[in-house]
């Protein structure tokens, strides 16, 4: 394969990515909305398109790229809390009603299997979208940089899959082909098509 045959971009996955039982995090900028807002209907597109159900895709804005990974971190924080309370809330109002049945009845309930039975509801992945746009100073180095470390932390320090949906381009035109919505006749490509894939994809992965 060489030349004009060259098909640049992410092969489909090897395996079926069936998102149905997924909860996803979209956090995008304000930044460059124009382009941002639809890199993020692309990722939700996708996100569907693998069977995520829309009422399990959370969308929720930051100011700029540099907020992103601290609200990433904040809301996986928040989704695990609220998930483990409501998992106890359940457990306990079960077991009072358990205590007012009889002995065997409730000697018959497992706790354990319960709460692991119960759907926790934390995000399953993160999608983090933005763009960096190249000015005329070192604030897109600096930030760029800060972004794509502080995002991989995340993922890894979190456990959750963090999806990197920071395009970073030396001009508006480059950014708008790849948000799929270049000025010519060359439209481009919606790279968060591939965000929301690889978001399904990773929070599978070993399922
Ligand atoms: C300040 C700034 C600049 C110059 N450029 C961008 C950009 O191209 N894309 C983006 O998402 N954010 C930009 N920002 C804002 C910073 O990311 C951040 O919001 C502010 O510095 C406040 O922390």
């Amino acid at each position: 394969m060489g030349g004009d045959d060259f098909h640049k971009g992410v092969k489909e996955a090897s395996r079926k990515l069936d998102g149905r039982g997924l909860k996803v995090l979209i956090v995008h900028t304000r930044w460059n909305s124009e382009i941002v807002d639809p890199l993020v209907y692309g990722t939700k597109s996708s996100l569907e398109r693998y069977g995520v159900l829309p009422q399990n895709i959370t969308v929720r804005d930051v100011p700029g790229a540099y907020e992103l990974p601290a609200a990433a971190q904040r809301l996986i924080r928040l989704s695990q809390q609220q998930s483990t309370n409501l998992v106890s809330d359940v457990v306990d109002d079960l077991m009072t009603t358990a205590s007012e049945l009889t002995a065997s009845v409730r000697g018959s309930v497992d706790v354990g299997a319960l709460k692991a039975d119960i759907k926790s509801g934390p995000f399953d992945a993160v999608v983090c979208v933005g763009v960096l746009i190249k000015g005329s100073t070192m604030h897109f180095e600096y930030i760029a940089e800060a972004v794509s470390q502080g995002i991989m932390r995340v993922g890894l320090d979190t456990g959750v899959p963090t999806i990197f949906g920071v395009l970073t381009c030396l001009s508006d035109e480059q950014a708008m082909e790849r948000a799929g919505i270049g000025r010519g006749e060359k439209k481009g490509h919606n790279h968060g098509l591939d965000w929301g894939a690889a978001a399904v994809e990773m929070a599978l992965l070993g399922l």
